[in-house]
């Protein structure tokens, strides 16, 4: 008796899907395979492998089909169905990116990953759909990405007023934009701004002083002593194109190591400027918070006035101070560890673009300016290296 051997494997319809994206697994619903006898007749199988299984990448152009029924001749080829692998598509849903700090009651709040609400950046979306981004979007993208009941703890009137922030119905949260006064969640936000959102801890006065820092991140050395300007703004007394400024007196600093310890003998008060001086005594990156109460001087509002409030709850702010040997390295412009032609294109593009460089980073010729002719060193270093 002579076994009716299958002779030869095809694909004889193409699975649903045969365009990829680079990432995905081969699907072959769809695809029905046929193997045909030696005699000549047909069948369709079940019984077959497909190669690859795992991911696809761009280099794959088909995936093989084998036969794994038996009664096979001894040499049945393998049979192969053609598919396309294309790049992954980015997310392409418009956004910004927002950077916002947000106190309760002169304390940072955390989001729901335990991530400190300070400059914590935010990818805000046009939810509304109202063609621009606006506070309102920054809120609630803010409670989609660090409020653990997410966008539900949001809530706002078309009028422009929060009705719910934070999973709380209120309307008692203040906010600034770049440090400015604004009013109303239809206010514009461009892609990089800085907001501060706070709830007072004085509802009686509403004497809360809003407070940032000059920069949002120093650079220092080792045992030079380096002076901090705190800024503070009275937002109850401030209104559009009149913002009432005050220096906070007398708060709290608190100083802390890259590992978020406090160093103690680093901490100290504001001065009646808002500013005060730390040292510090070893290389590495610090956070420095302004926190606690003050006391400050300002005009009322419209120019109402002086008034002074004494023990008014600070609205805490942050910086980050890099010293020493966590500036980096002269050189390495973009601070991944090794000189190269990189660093010197960086370094080319930024001078010509005007943007600011770190002296520590970019001064190759040590002159006190960083220029062309610190590009033209950074070239001969490295060609000569
Ligand atoms: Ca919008
Ligand atoms: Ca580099
Ligand atoms: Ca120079």
């Amino acid at each position: 008796v002579t076994v009716n051997k299958v002779a030869s494997i095809a694909v004889t319809k193409a699975p649903n899907k045969t365009e990829y994206e680079e990432g995905d697994l081969f699907n072959p619903t769809g695809m029905v395979v046929t193997v045909t006898y030696q005699d000549g007749s047909t069948e369709e199988t079940t019984a077959y492998s497909y190669a690859p299984k795992s991911r696809l990448t761009k280099e794959d152009k088909a995936v093989t089909i084998t036969y794994t029924g038996k009664d096979a001749v001894a040499d049945l080829a393998a049979t192969t169905v053609e598919i396309s692998v294309k790049d992954k598509q980015e997310e392409t849903v418009a956004h910004i990116t927002a950077y916002v700090s947000y106190s309760d009651k002169g304390i940072f709040v955390s989001g729901s990953e335990g991530t400190l609400l300070w400059n914590a950046p935010v990818t805000v979306y046009d939810r509304d759909g109202d063609g621009q981004y606006t506070m309102s979007d920054v809120f609630r993208a803010l409670h989609e990405e660090y409020y653990y009941g997410g966008a539900d703890g949001y809530a706002d009137t078309d009028g422009g007023w929060v009705t719910r922030f934070w999973g709380v119905n209120t309307g008692m949260v203040s906010y600034v934009l770049n440090h400015a006064w604004v009013y109303g969640t239809q206010t514009v936000v461009n892609d990089g701004d800085q907001l501060g959102l706070f709830v007072y801890a004085n509802t009686m006065e509403y004497s809360d002083l809003y407070t940032w820092f000059d920069e949002t991140t120093y650079k220092t050395d080792v045992n030079a002593e380096h002076s901090f300007t705190v800024n503070g703004l009275s937002v109850m007394n401030s209104g559009p194109d009149s913002p009432v400024t005050a220096a906070p007196a007398n708060a709290t600093v608190t100083v802390y190591d890259e590992n978020g310890n406090v160093a103690e003998a680093l901490g100290t008060k504001t001065d009646e400027h808002g500013q005060f001086k730390v040292t510090f005594p070893k290389d590495g990156k610090y956070t420095i918070e302004v926190s606690g109460t003050c006391t400050y001087t300002c005009s009322g509002y419209g120019g109402s006035g002086m008034n002074t409030y004494k023990d008014a709850t600070v609205v805490p702010t942050r910086c980050t101070v890099l010293v020493g040997t966590a500036r980096g390295t002269l050189g390495d412009i973009n601070g991944d560890g090794v000189i190269d032609l990189t660093d010197a294109a960086q370094l080319l593009d930024k001078v010509t673009a005007g943007e600011k460089v770190d002296t520590y980073l970019g001064d190759i010729n040590g002159d006190g300016t960083v220029d062309l002719m610190d590009v033209a060193d950074l070239m001969d270093r490295i060609t000569e290296a």
